[in-house]
């Protein structure tokens, strides 16, 4: 594999410098996350990686990009969800690559299946995937030939921007694309950086123990942030905008946004006692007694045992997996504006600032 394009960029002083990874074609969020910033021309705006796939409206999302790229002030990473560039290869063979076919048929969403649609191609009838990559080829050559000119990293002299993380023991263009876009856990891997690096891929939240938060995390020992919030993949997700105050600073602060109605605490709750976060990964359960709405579950790991919504337990050839999930009961103070993302009988599953669990008593 060839080394990874990687981008130099200096950024102008007295500018806001706005990071936002992992839209996954949400616009909603996207446009709801710019708004909560306050962005402007003013802002230098980057993408680190992940806007296209597993949402709804990825080739719009591509559009938006594209268009804010005709601005000026954008900088986009290449995520693992943004790597078409095998596809746009003219002389790239797609023999045995049907599984792309397959891929975005059970998805019924994504950059192809988007794509077809607006070619007035039938994605569900489509077989022979060289014929529609030709096809796709010739009627969005823009579109294309932003993604093919995306690179794997951009990098400033006090910051790297890259989607996934990289290994410093190694010059940076040693790294190959796949490794800077699909590294696993980066804050758990144990390096420290000699720049500030910021990345997505890795939802936050899987880097907690027994809570649940969404919010950027900052580590000031590795020089790492990670700032994945979940959008679309999860249940309780939302999109993060980490804002660096100035090119040189690293006076963090961010912005966030999911789409659940806010309201306010009524009750005053104390926090609970012993709580598990189930997450992927590390899913499976044994269902004790299926509910209705809840359903008693036993964690097979770990053997803790609690409540999960029936909606989110799936079965899979008689193994049990579910859906994030948690039994922590929130600590709030009447006046506390939460985030619902369900509704039970039992009561509401909020988020108080950017942390997941559960509220017992009544809200405005
Ligand atoms: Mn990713």
């Amino acid at each position: 594999m060839s080394a990874p394009r990687i981008a130099r960029w200096s950024p102008e002083p007295g500018r806001r410098i706005l990071v936002i990874s992992d839209i996954h074609a949400n616009l909603p969020c996207f446009e709801g996350v710019l708004r909560e910033a306050g962005f402007s021309e003013r802002d230098e705006l980057v993408i680190d990686g992940d806007f296209l796939e597993k949402g709804k409206e990825s080739l719009r999302m591509l559009r938006r990009l594209m268009a804010l790229n005709e601005c000026g002030r954008l900088h986009v990473v290449c995520g693992n969800c943004d790597d078409w560039y095998d596809i746009y290869r003219p002389e790239w063979d797609c023999a045995g690559d049907e599984h792309v076919l397959h891929y975005m048929r059970w998805r019924k969403s994504g950059l192809l299946w988007d794509m077809c649609l607006a070619a007035g191609i039938d994605p569900e009838r489509a077989e022979d995937f060289g014929a529609l990559k030709r096809e796709l080829l010739r009627a969005f050559p823009a579109e294309w030939d932003f993604l093919a000119g995306l690179p794997y990293a951009i990098e400033t002299e006090n910051f790297l921007f890259v989607h996934a993380g990289w290994d410093p023991a190694r010059p940076l263009a040693a790294h190959t694309a796949e490794e800077l876009c699909r590294v696993p856990a980066f804050l758990d891997s144990g390096v420290s950086c000699p720049k500030w690096t910021v990345v997505g891929h890795w939802p936050v939240v899987l880097y907690g123990k027994d809570t649940v938060c969404a919010n950027p995390v900052i580590d000031r020992d590795k020089r790492i942030v990670s700032i994945d919030g979940g959008c679309v993949l999860k249940d309780d997700g939302q999109l993060n905008c980490l804002v660096i105050p100035e090119r040189d600073s690293d006076d963090f602060s961010y912005f966030a946004y999911d789409p659940f109605p806010v309201r306010t605490v009524l009750d005053a709750q104390a926090e609970g006692g012993r709580s598990y976060y189930i997450r992927w990964g590390d899913s499976r359960v044994r269902v004790l007694a299926r509910g209705e709405e809840f359903s008693r579950c036993r964690h097979l790991r770990t053997g803790y045992e609690m409540d999960i919504l029936t909606k989110y337990l799936f079965t899979d050839a008689a193994e049990t997996d579910c859906n994030d999930c948690t039994d922590y009961v929130l600590p709030l103070r009447p006046g506390d504006r939460v985030h619902v993302i369900e509704e039970t009988s039992r009561g509401y599953f909020v988020k108080h600032e950017g942390l997941s669990g559960w509220y017992y008593g009544r809200l405005a």
